[in-house]
């Protein structure tokens, strides 16, 4: 790991891409665990934390939160050199917070609302980074991830809800970043890691792809300087299942 590159390329542009930073074998393992995870644990699992697409189908599990809780081969993922890699880029140590899935279904996965993480993570000073580790190949048919690149230098920006499960808030004005010169769509193999500031602007269309999912894994670390406003957070995610629950949703 060229720590000092890393670094630099973290401060200056908000992210950072790791090709190949797990093999095919350890995303095969990786696959297993999850398919084991969604058969054994899910069903176990708080309605607030498992999202579908349409959840009177099982097949359109989109989002889980909260995996590394509940799994010991998850807890090692999130504890082993992702963990390190965070530690790099935030300088520091650092807290491993939320191991999550996110997917997109075939044809049916919805747009991801342009946001800023620390406007969920409600953190100060706001340090975080979240990985997102490609389970497969990931391009602009099935929905990448985009980033604007060095919009982690320009603060917090106003947000607003939206209708999109599993990601409530999303900026009140995104057209200044999406189609922008500093807008980056961020294709990715199969095993490539993505890891972006908690203030970095990113986003993704839905996926238009009749036949191919688009699989991830978000592994989110808070920097161990940074508070919690741990009552705000409680209050907002009390608030989101109750209005999620009203709206069908989960
Ligand atoms: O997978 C996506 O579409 C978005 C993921 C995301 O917002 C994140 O990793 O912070």
């Amino acid at each position: 790991m060229d720590v000092k590159h890393l670094q630099e390329a973290f401060d200056r542009d908000g992210y950072v891409r790791l090709p190949s930073f797990l093999s095919s074998d350890e995303i095969a393992e990786a696959r297993e665990h999850l398919a084991r995870f969604v058969r054994d644990i899910v069903p176990t699992m708080p309605k607030e934390h498992v999202f579908y697409e349409d959840k009177s189908d099982v097949g359109t599990l989109k989002q889980l939160q909260n995996m590394h809780e509940l799994d010991e081969y998850f807890g090692s993922l999130i504890n082993g050199k992702a963990k390190q890699l965070a530690e790099v880029v935030l300088k520091g140590p650092v807290i491993a917070e939320n191991l999550q899935y996110f997917n997109k279904c075939a044809g049916i996965g919805q747009p991801t609302p342009a946001h800023q993480d620390g406007y969920y993570f409600m953190l100060d000073p706001c340090e975080a980074v979240t990985m997102w580790l490609a389970l497969e190949e990931v391009d602009d048919e099935n929905g990448c991830v985009h980033y604007a690149r060095g919009s982690h230098l320009g603060g917090m920006l106003d947000h607003g809800r939206t209708t999109t499960l599993g990601f409530s808030q999303g900026l009140a004005e995104p057209e200044q970043f999406v189609g922008s010169t500093n807008d980056v769509a961020m294709h990715a193999q199969l095993g490539d890691l993505l890891a972006h500031h908690a203030l970095t602007v990113h986003w993704a269309s839905g996926n238009n792809s009749p036949t191919r999912s688009r699989q991830a894994l978000g592994l989110v670390y808070f920097s161990a300087n940074a508070k919690e406003d741990v009552v705000a957070r409680e209050a907002y995610r009390v608030k989101l299942a109750d209005d999620m629950a009203k709206a069908g949703k989960i």
